[in-house]
């Protein structure tokens, strides 16, 4: 017998985007920045970092993220977590890196602001539903 493709089912299939996204971190405080309004995600709280360039290795697109957002050379550290959601019919995958060296001061190039934050205050900030299920993981990691 002859096997044929479904072309339906891959019709069906949702765009994915690989994403890059650091926990930078300084004793028991993480980096955020503020999304600007107009954008997606206008007014939430996010790890810095952003989309995965087409053949781009993904400790290079988030070093290259954190020098366009942050203006800061960042030594990129180990992958710590994962995440997927979806937005409607758009997909995420988002890869978290621990990142604990870097050079320059982390400016809001990109963001609205950027600042510090205990690991008992992330909870009180509007964060992407995306990290939602790694949150409680970054807050262990940070005490
Ligand atoms: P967009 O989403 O088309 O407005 O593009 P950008 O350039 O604002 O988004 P970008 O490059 O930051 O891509 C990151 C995508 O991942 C964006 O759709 C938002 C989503 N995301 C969810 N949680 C986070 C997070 O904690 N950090 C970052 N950087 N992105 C997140």
């Amino acid at each position: 017998m002859e096997h044929t493709a479904k072309p339906a089912a891959t019709s069906k299939r949702h765009p994915w985007l690989p994403v890059v996204a650091a926990i930078i971190r300084r004793e028991k405080s993480v980096l955020l920045g503020l999304r600007p309004s107009g954008g997606s995600l206008a007014g939430k709280w996010e790890f810095p970092g952003g989309k995965i360039e087409i053949g781009e290795q993904p400790e290079i697109a988030l070093a290259r993220e954190l020098k366009e957002e942050l203006g800061i050379d960042a030594e990129i550290g180990p992958l710590r977590f994962s995440a997927t959601h979806h937005y409607g019919e758009v997909g995420v995958i988002i890869l978290f890196y621990e990142v604990n060296y870097w050079k320059g001061q982390p400016s809001p190039l990109h963001h609205s602001e950027v600042k510090w934050v205990l690991a008992e205050e992330i909870h009180k900030l509007q964060l992407p539903d995306a990290n939602r299920n790694v949150l409680d993981k970054i807050v262990k990691l940070l005490k």
